[in-house]
């Protein structure tokens, strides 16, 4: 295998037991997408117009392999400017990840997919924090299902910000043990800034769902306002799937060049990972 060109690779060789255990269609769909573009890159785009989120998938969009926005960031949001800007992102091969990060109870975060923003009409993939119980995953779910489409729901496990209280004892656990077995559920956010909580995680987790990280950036140490920020490298060798990265790229005078650096060092680490 180590003398197969990367351009050849299949998803099941470099995803591993991941490949075959991830029951979430969406799960795979992104494995194959990282594949293509080879990078592991989730680009965070914290922009708050309408033109700098154009223009900055137009610059990335060839070296990142998924989308996320906060769509309540942005100042001039109009519907019809976000659905041009949701069809450039799929016309780079990328999911779109909304990160609500929900919390109430399950009818209403059923219904918080709706309204003006009407996120389960283009987002692809939510956060969710568990702490209202599981029946939040189904109530994201049935809003999907409410206009005949399909996502998949990633549950805060960890968080990446100094002194979050997900590390109180039995949380990240309790997570685990609730959303492994739920189809709805694509994976869990992990805290890519500390490796070896990073590398616990995914040994609770096991191979059945992706685990994607925020908290990275090539420049590690202390971000503002409490985030944190470990190496890119690092995260995924102790078991990330997907490096979420925000103000690395997009505050970047290079935005194209610093995504494709952060794609490199993801891909590589993931061969690295995988034996290839
Ligand atoms: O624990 C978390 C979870 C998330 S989803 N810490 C985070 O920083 N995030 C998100 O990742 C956050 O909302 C932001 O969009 C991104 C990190 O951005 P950066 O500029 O710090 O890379």
């Amino acid at each position: 295998m180590g003398a197969q060109p990367e351009w050849l690779m299949e998803p099941a060789d470099v995803w591993g037991a991941r490949w075959d255990a991830c029951e979430n269609p969406l799960a795979r769909t992104y494995m194959e997408v990282a594949c293509r573009k080879q990078s592991l890159v989730v680009l965070a785009a914290d922009l708050n117009t309408m033109a700098g989120l154009n223009a900055l998938v137009d610059n990335v969009g060839p070296h990142i392999a998924a989308l996320k926005t906060h769509v309540d960031l942005v100042d001039d949001w109009t519907a019809a400017g976000w659905s041009d800007f949701c069809a450039k992102a799929k016309g780079h091969d990328l999911l779109i990840f909304e990160d609500r990060k929900f919390a109430d109870i399950g009818s209403i975060s059923r219904g918080q997919m709706a309204g003006d923003y009407d996120i389960r009409s283009w987002a692809d993939i939510v956060t969710a924090h568990g702490i209202s119980g599981p029946d939040i995953v189904d109530g994201l779910c049935a809003g999907w299902n409410d206009v005949g489409r399909e996502g998949g729901v990633l549950l805060l496990a960890q968080m990446s910000s100094r002194g979050n209280l997900l590390g109180l004892p039995g949380y990240t656990d309790e997570m685990v043990r609730a959303g492994v077995p739920n189809p709805g559920v694509f994976g869990f956010i992990g805290n890519g800034s500390r490796a070896s909580e990073l590398a616990q995680l995914r040994e609770k987790v096991g191979d059945r769902k992706l685990v994607w990280t925020p908290g990275v950036n090539i420049a590690v140490g202390d971000g503002e306002m409490g985030q944190r920020y470990g190496s890119p490298r690092d995260a995924v060798m102790a078991g990330s799937d997907g490096i979420i990265v925000g103000s690395g790229i997009y505050k970047s005078d290079q935005q194209g060049e610093s995504a494709k650096a952060y794609a490199d060092i993801s891909w590589q680490a993931l061969l690295e990972r995988s034996g290839c």
